[in-house]
């Protein structure tokens, strides 16, 4: 839409005409800048106006000081305001565009100049707009962008805290899967494991390997006077004990179910493996927990059977086991609370095991 602001009746009947000569037919007419403000308050008029043709010299506000008016207000500064006047003198020519005029038609105007000014301003209109689009759209763009941004950094925020919570509860449930729960020590299931490890590796080296299975005398005994709760604070003990003595030292200890303890001991001569069974009953002993219904002291003792081989071909870890087991089963036959080996190997009693053997 074309605004086109002229006091004179003749004048504006002359440019209407010669614009809608030249097809362009969408015109609104005033006769002073003020009715022209007016109609460019109301808010949805703005939007449509392309250009404006506007006299210099009106009745109240001039041309020039409307397009001051204009181009100082951000709704209506890119409408392109080309002035009519009578006086193209220099000076008033620079006051004009130093108010925000885009260009100027001398009177008498023709058609032809009309024209040509009118096209190269509407012009300029359109490429401001694309202009003025683009950039908008830059701009919702890199809001968006921005946003996205937002969500993906918290997004992946979330994924590694996730990631580490994973990694952490996988630790749990591997440590859970290995641990007895109630003394810490491996359990049976990790024992198995983990022996059927040093059993091949012995086989491939042909190197021997030395087990230690240890029972606590008389436990039932123990929980059926000191009740269950104590019973466990006792085994945790006596894990304690295992765990102590081999801390900084080579041999892998499980509890292989109720208060039965076994102990792997790769690349150790069996003298080594009866002399720490020994230290082992006897720091057990020397917890002094008290025990006064037990079958052969008055605090809590634990009885151990020690086997030793070098493994062969189409044998299993579970041989040294039942070897050592045997051996246990005899240390109980025997008295408890001492240490039995499997086998003629060891035929050291107790009493001469001295305090210097080599744990190797
Ligand atoms: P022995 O000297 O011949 O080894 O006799 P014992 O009484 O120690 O052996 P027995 O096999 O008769 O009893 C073992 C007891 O150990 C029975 C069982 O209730 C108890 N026990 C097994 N596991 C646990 C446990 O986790 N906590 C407690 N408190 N007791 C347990
Ligand atoms: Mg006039
Ligand atoms: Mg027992
Ligand atoms: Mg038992």
């Amino acid at each position: 839409m074309i605004l086109l602001i002229e006091d004179s009746n003749v004048q504006r009947i002359k440019l209407r005409q010669c614009l809608h000569e030249a097809r362009y037919d969408d015109i609104c007419e005033f006769s002073s800048a003020e009715a022209l403000l007016a109609y460019l308050a109301i808010e949805e008029n703005a939007p449509l106006v392309e250009l404006i043709l506007i006299d210099h010299h009106l009745p109240g506000l001039s041309g020039m000081e409307t397009a001051r008016h204009l181009k100082l207000d951000p709704k209506f500064k890119d409408i392109p305001v080309i002035m009519l006047t009578a006086s193209a003198d220099p000076a008033t020519l620079e006051q004009a565009f130093e108010a925000g005029v885009n260009d100027y038609l001398s009177k008498p105007v023709t058609r032809i100049e009309l024209v040509a000014r009118m096209r190269s301003m509407l012009k300029l209109k359109q490429e401001t707009d694309a202009r003025k689009l683009r950039e908008r759209q830059l701009r919702q763009n890199t809001l968006k962008l921005k946003q996205m941004n937002a969500v993906l950094s918290k997004k992946e925020q979330q994924l590694l805290k996730l990631t580490k919570d994973l990694r952490k509860l996988s630790e749990t449930f591997k440590l859970q899967s290995q641990q007895d729960g109630l003394t810490g020590l491996a359990n049976r299931r990790y024992f198995d494991y983990t022996v059927a490890g040093l059993w091949a590796k012995a086989l491939q080296t042909k190197t021997p390997l030395s087990m230690i299975v240890l029972d606590i005398d008389g436990f039932k005994a123990y929980n059926d006077s000191y009740g269950h709760a104590q019973g466990d604070q006792c085994l945790t003990k006596v894990a304690q004990a295992l765990k102590d003595y081999f801390t900084g030292k080579k041999g892998f200890v499980a509890r292989y179910g109720g208060e039965e303890f076994v102990i792997c001991l790769p690349t150790t001569r069996p003298e080594t493996a009866y002399q720490i069974a020994n230290k082992l009953r006897a720091s057990i002993e020397n917890l002094g927990i008290p025990h006064e219904n037990s079958p052969c002291h008055k605090v809590v003792t634990a009885s151990f059977g020690t086997a030793h081989l070098v493994p062969q071909a189409g044998e299993s870890y579970e041989k040294l086991f039942q070897e050592a087991d045997s051996a246990l089963y005899l240390a109980k036959e025997r008295g408890r609370n001492r240490v039995e080996h499997f086998g003629t190997q060891i035929l050291v009693s107790q009493a001469s095991v001295s305090a210097n053997y080599s744990e190797t």
